[in-house]
C-alpha cells in the first residue's frame, strides 16, 4: 500500500480544509419551493399561510344580514405566500396563491378584501390556475372594470389600480400572484371608501353594479 491510501498521511490542516469545503457545498444547497400547476398549491418549508372566514370579512359585503346568516366558520379564501425577503424591502419579489371558495352573500359573489398597494406605482401579475371568476380593477378616477378569469388567463394589474377577485363559478378559484416586495397592502382605503361598483349576480349573470 502506498502512503496515499493511509489516512495518517493526511495532515490535520488538509482534513480541516476538506471539512470546510463540504460545509460550503452543503450551505449552497437550497431546497426550491414547488408549485403544483394543477391545484396552485405551494409546498416547501418557507411558505406562509393565512385564511379569511366569513366572520373575518365583516363590513366587506353589501348585505351584512346575508353574511351573518352563513356558518361563521365558512372559509371564503386562503392565501399561501413565499416572501423571500422582508416585506417592504426594495428590489425583491413575492409569490403567492389564493384559493377563493365559491359562494354568494346575498347576490354578491365571494371575493377577496381587495387592496391598493401602499406604494401606489407597484404593479402585479395574476395567473389563473383553476376555476372561474373576475378580476375587479379600479383606477385612480374610481372607474371600476373587470376581466374574466378562467384557467390559464394572465392578468397584469398596473400601478395605481385597486384590485380584488370574485369567484363567479361553482368550484374553487385558484390563482398565482407575483408582486414586488416593497408594494405593501393598503386595506384602509378600501375599508373606508370601497370600490365604486360591486360584482353581483343579476339574472344569473355576473354584473358590475355601480354603488348608489
Ligand atoms: C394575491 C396577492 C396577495 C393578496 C392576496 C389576497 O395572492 O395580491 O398580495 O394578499 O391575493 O388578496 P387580499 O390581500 O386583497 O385579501
Ligand atoms: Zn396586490
Amino acid at each position: 500500500m502506498g502512503p496515499s491510501s493511509d489516512s495518517r498521511s493526511t495532515s490535520p490542516i488538509q482534513r480541516v480544509e476538506a471539512d470546510l469545503e463540504h460545509k460550503t457545498v452543503a450551505s449552497m444547497l437550497n431546497t426550491p419551493i414547488e408549485v403544483n400547476l394543477t391545484t396552485g398549491e405551494l409546498s416547501g418549508d418557507r411558505i406562509e399561510s393565512a385564511a379569511r372566514t366569513i366572520t373575518d370579512l365583516k363590513g366587506l359585503f353589501r348585505d351584512d344580514l346575508a353574511r351573518q346568516a352563513l356558518d361563521p366558520n365558512t372559509l371564503v379564501y386562503r392565501v399561501q405566500a413565499f416572501l423571500p425577503v422582508p416585506e417592504g424591502e426594495e428590489g425583491g419579489m413575492f409569490w403567492g396563491t389564493t384559493f377563493l371558495s365559491p359562494g354568494l352573500v346575498g347576490d354578491e359573489y365571494f371575493m377577496t378584501k381587495g387592496h391598493h398597494h401602499l406604494q401606489r406605482s407597484r404593479a402585479e401579475f395574476y395567473l389563473t390556475i383553476t376555476g372561474t371568476g373576475a378580476l375587479i380593477l379600479m383606477d385612480e378616477k374610481r372607474r371600476t372594470t373587470f376581466e374574466p378569469m378562467r384557467p390559464h388567463t394572465l392578468h397584469y394589474i398596473p400601478g395605481h389600480t385597486a384590485h380584488r377577485v370574485a369567484n363567479t363559478g361553482d368550484s374553487v378559484l385558484a390563482f398565482l400572484a407575483a408582486w414586488p416586495s416593497d408594494a405593501g397592502h393598503d386595506y384602509g382605503t378600501i375599508a373606508r371608501v370601497g370600490f365604486s361598483a360591486r360584482l353581483r349576480k343579476v339574472g344569473g349573470i355576473p354584473t358590475l353594479v355601480e354603488e348608489s
